[in-house]
């Protein structure tokens, strides 16, 4: 007679245990998809028209749905030769490495922050001509984008 029940018991006991184990499973994977790396789009891009052939602006607002943050480390596109990173110290501009992309945030440039510096232009933009980025990031993929060229004085509306 004990035979039977202890088995049943022995059953219910592993039925449980892997139960528990999906369960726990679950918790582990299952939290907000993604969580432990940057998860990144862009938009909001583009360039003003320069008022100079030699030097233009460009402007990006790279957003990060995951649970740790990135860097923009470089840029490259066929219209100049470099392009640095600058942030904006007061009203003075400081070139820098990188530039943070925030977890559960976003990187903004605008005017009057920080923002790309395109050099040596190989011509110069106008209005209506698209330009080619492709932005490098310390951990996410390269991302490439299609920035449409605005007015000099244009500025994006929230
Ligand atoms: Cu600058």
């Amino acid at each position: 007679m004990t035979g039977p029940a202890a088995g049943a018991r022995r059953t219910a006991a592993a039925a449980l245990g892997l139960a528990l184990a999906a369960a726990l499973a679950g918790c582990g994977g299952g939290g907000g998809g993604g969580d432990d790396r940057p998860e990144l789009s862009v938009s909001g891009a583009y360039v003003p028209q320069p008022p100079t052939p030699d030097m233009a602006a460009g402007y990006v607002t790279v957003t990060n749905k995951g649970g740790a943050a990135d860097r923009l480390t470089s840029v490259t596109t066929p219209l100049a030769a470099e392009v640095t990173m600058h942030t904006t110290i007061g009203t003075r501009m400081k070139r820098v490495a990188s530039l943070k992309v925030p977890a559960d945030g976003e990187l903004r440039l605008a005017t009057g922050g920080d923002h790309l510096m395109l050099t040596n232009l190989t011509h110069k933009p106008k209005v209506g001509d698209k330009v080619s980025l492709t932005l490098h990031f310390a951990s996410s993929d390269p991302i490439e984008i299609k920035v449409p060229v605005e007015p000099t004085t244009y500025r994006p509306k929230d």
